[in-house]
């Protein structure tokens, strides 16, 4: 085991596991298609054929302050905003490309923008950087945007011209953590079986990045997902392996553990709707309802949610996002106790919802609408008081529940996940 990453892992993470709750930003010219982010692959389009949302490029209604105040409102404590998806389109003044949104009408560095705008609510920030690049000459997938490496395992990167990518890619990742000031997190995307660690010069990259930014925090996809052997999932982790794992679109039966069954800090990034950047057919959203329990469900496992948005071409968080986003804050106002440096009970899940906790706090969150009785698994007469966190009421505990609890509107009002506080007696 090697301790020291491992250790310094454990440092680094310490403000991660604690605030739990961030918002993911997909943002960038694919917001005018409106399909997805993949659209330039999906649709086979040519750099011509793309060409023409970088001209038209213009969001005109970006307010950064205006989505910092709306993700502070929702209780995330932290923001991940695409710097260059893999259409390689940069959202920054990068001094290696003039493929940049300094060089659209906007003549903005959105990512700047961005960066200033959520540090000033308080917010810790951080930047999503794609490793693909379907745009640079000497991207393997250049022209062709399907999956070299997956359809064609045999595909012999050329070294010297895949090299001069790397070059790029690793100056763009410099120029991030040199001219933006303090960042938070570094999130990568995404590798492949055939394109992962050293294909990437990854250990140059992560001795660069941990020179530049000791503090920063990086994810775990500079290895392929599902990868073991000296992954974060291992006992042995590679210097490269990342401070957190990224599940996507799911949450880990168990949360996540290495080998040796220890937790690990672990992200699931979500979507809202079905698409991580704007879709204007795509109106199937998730209730706030169910991102809350998401929500706490990750907490339970030990793990972080973060939730994605994706901003329109004009510049705007869609108004279904902001709605959903401020439901879901105005629970946290009355439930942050349950979220915020809490984790794994300890105790086995409830049939009627989840557990988290707090050094001796226990959290229970109460998702069933119609359970019986309360029986608080055993713990009463192992538990000295609990209160209700919505409202401060006093919840009995070990005698007969007062009858309004009974009520199936009592536990209706419960059923949304509220929480009931139990300062632990020593013994739990
Ligand atoms: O291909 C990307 C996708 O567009 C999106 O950015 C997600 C978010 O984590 N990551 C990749 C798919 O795994």
């Amino acid at each position: 085991m090697n301790r020291s990453i491992v250790e310094q892992r454990t440092e680094r993470t310490q403000w991660f596991l604690h605030d739990r709750f961030g918002m993911f930003i997909h943002w960038g010219l694919y917001a005018i298609p409106a399909r997805d982010e993949w659209v330039r692959s999906q649709e086979k389009m040519t750099l011509e054929d793309y060409q023409v949302y970088f001209d038209e490029f213009n969001p005109d209604l970006y307010d950064p302050r205006a989505w910092a105040r709306i993700a502070k409102q929702a209780g995330m404590k932290y923001a991940v905003m695409t710097a260059k998806h893999h259409d390689g389109f940069c959202l920054f003044d990068s001094q290696l490309t003039d493929y940049k949104s300094t060089n659209t009408q906007a003549k903005r560095d959105l990512v700047r923008e961005f960066l200033d705008a959520f540090r000033a609510e308080g917010l810790k920030v951080g930047l999503y950087y794609s490793l693909l690049d379907w745009r640079h000459p000497d991207y393997p997938a250049y022209g062709d945007l399907h999956h070299p490496m997956r359809d064609n395992p045999e595909f012999e990167r050329d070294p010297a011209t895949f090299d001069r990518y790397l070059d790029y890619m690793h100056g763009q990742v410099r120029e991030l953590l040199t001219d933006y000031g303090m960042l938070d997190i570094m999130w990568f995307d995404f590798s492949y079986e055939h394109l992962q660690g050293k294909a990437w010069r990854a250990n140059e990259l992560m001795e660069m990045i941990r020179s530049l930014q000791p503090q920063i925090i990086v994810d775990n996809r500079l290895e392929a997902s599902g990868s073991i052997g000296g992954s974060i999932y291992s006992n042995d982790p590679s210097f490269y392996s990342g401070d957190f794992a990224s599940p996507e679109q799911i949450i880990p039966p168990r949360g996540v553990v290495n080998e040796a069954g220890e937790s690990i800090p672990w992200e699931a990034c979500i979507t809202l709707n079905n698409h991580w950047s704007y879709s204007s057919s795509d109106q199937v959203y998730k209730t706030a309802r169910m991102i809350i329990r998401k929500l706490v469900e990750c907490v339970s496992k030990n793990g972080n949610l973060l939730l994605n948005v994706g901003p329109n071409a004009r510049g705007e968080i869609p108004d279904k996002s902001k709605a959903i986003l401020e439901e879901i804050g105005s629970w946290i106002r009355r439930n942050s106790d349950s979220v915020y440096g809490c984790g794994e009970a300890g105790i086995e899940k409830p049939e009627w919802g989840r557990y988290t906790k707090r050094g001796d706090k226990l959290y229970a969150h109460l998702f069933e609408e119609n359970v019986g009785a309360i029986n608080l698994l055993g713990l009463a007469g192992r538990i000295k008081k609990a209160r209700l966190l919505a409202d401060g009421s006093e919840v009995l505990i070990g005698h007969p529940w007062n009858t309004a609890l009974y009520s199936n509107d009592a536990f209706l009002s419960l059923s949304r996940p509220e929480h009931y506080t139990f300062p632990l007696p020593d013994e739990i």
